[in-house]
């Protein structure tokens, strides 16, 4: 589990023929189109310009350490070159992203859809496309042998996989529902862990249990309870398939604020880039990659292998720690003094991480006029000296040693 709550950083990438309607990953469901209706996108999806490898160089640089793609989603389309289907890539795309990834130290996770609206056994439900429509008698347990399967080549053909990200179960919620009785789910993690020791696997197999839980586009208001290890997996505009005319483009400090705060609370972040249909991130999404590398490349010390403090940060401040370092990340600026209650005498040095400047501790004299002003503030309150000019980073850490 180490490597996972040090990675704190990772890449969701969702890519598939979904990428051609360009509308949402869902779109099949939302707008219930018919088989031969979304053939289309399956016809037509040929990404002539996929080089993974680009892909691995904007994560490395937005600091990223570990990369989560799709190899099959909802839609039942797959990446990769399976035998147990022809419902997938001309070629072999998964391989690839793989070997680029790893290649550049990254580790590697694979999304699993349990859910597939294109295989003729899976039964019809409150989700599937054709809920309006009469499918017959489908036998789900001829489904997830088939799922069974897949996730047997997954995991016995592309080397060392280090998460597994299943996706998702919905026991009684409804027409159709699904879960772990119907995934076989205890059954399909034994497989897992089998194949491959050492795996972690998401919390969505309807086992209650899982090695890490997913919150997905929130934000736990105080983290997760009981310590249990969370990824909360956002995205850049609120669709994980590539959305053309999508508008809700989060700005780079969103994104930013967004990973401090999740580490602060003991979460990782995974953040989607739906690619397009030709094998390329879009600008807008590199845009904001390379603005949350710009605050990485000066910053990834009070992220990287860092997570909750024991201590309390004051208002519109977070606090992340890394062994007896303390990193203050300060979400508003305020007026030359920020209090921080608890600290007072623990602290020997501190420094603006960004240019590594000293930030002095100021000694609060009782007997100085302009200092009366200071008083009243608990014993054991450390107060820092900010200059009156913000630095000109997304967000000033100072780093508390
Ligand atoms: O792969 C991404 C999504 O496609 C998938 N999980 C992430 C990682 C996902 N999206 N939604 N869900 C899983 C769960 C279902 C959500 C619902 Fe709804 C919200 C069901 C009812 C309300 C959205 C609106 C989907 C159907 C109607």
């Amino acid at each position: 589990m180490s490597w996972f709550t040090e990675a704190r950083f990772g890449l969701f990438i969702h890519w598939g023929i979904y990428a051609a309607a360009a509308r949402h990953e869902w779109v099949k469901s939302y707008e219930r189109l018919s088989d031969e209706q979304y053939r289309r996108y399956f016809d037509h999806f040929d990404p002539d310009l996929y080089d993974p490898g680009r892909w691995a160089d904007e994560a490395v640089n937005a600091g990223m350490k570990y990369l989560v793609v799709t190899s099959k989603h909802h839609d039942g389309f797959c990446l990769w070159d399976s035998d147990l289907t022809d419902y997938k890539a001309r070629r072999d795309l998964l391989a690839p992203m793989l070997d680029a990834f790893r290649e550049r130290g990254l580790r590697t996770g694979l999304y699993y859809s349990l859910l597939d609206w294109h295989h003729p056994e899976f039964p019809n439900d409150l989700y599937h496309p054709q809920r309006d429509e009469d499918l017959g008698d489908r036998d789900i347990r001829k489904y997830a042998d088939y799922m069974h399967g897949q996730v047997r080549e997954l995991l016995t053909r592309y080397g060392r996989i280090d998460t597994m990200w299943f996706d998702f179960s919905y026991a009684g919620r409804g027409f159709g529902a699904k879960g772990p009785d119907e995934w076989r789910s205890a059954e399909l993690e034994g497989m897992v862990r089998e194949l491959q020791p050492g795996i972690l696997i998401n919390n969505r197999l309807g086992l209650g249990g899982g090695d890490f839980t997913t919150p997905e586009q929130v934000m736990p208001p105080g983290g997760v309870p009981g310590h249990r290890p969370w990824e909360a997996c956002q995205t850049l505009n609120g669709s994980w398939g590539y959305h053309r005319d999508n508008h809700d483009w989060k700005p780079v400090d969103l994104l930013v604020k967004m990973l401090v705060d999740t580490v602060s609370k003991g979460g990782n972040m995974l953040l989607n880039v739906g690619p397009d249909a030709r094998g390329e991130f879009e600008p807008r999404a590199i845009e904001r990659l390379r603005g949350i590398g710009t605050w990485m490349r000066l910053h990834a010390r009070s992220i990287h292998g860092a997570g909750a403090s024991e201590f309390e940060a004051p208002q519109d401040c977070r606090y992340t720690q890394r062994g007896d370092r303390l990193y203050l990340h300060l979400l508003s600026w305020p007026m030359k003094h920020i209090h921080l209650p608890g600290l007072g005498r623990r602290v020997a040095y501190a420094q603006f991480l960004h240019d590594a400047s000293e930030v002095p501790i100021e000694e609060i004299d009782p007997k100085e006029p302009f200092h009366h002003y200071l008083r009243g503030l608990p014993e054991d309150t450390l107060t820092l000296r900010l200059p009156v000019t913000r630095p000109d980073v997304t967000i000033p850490v100072v780093e508390l040693f």
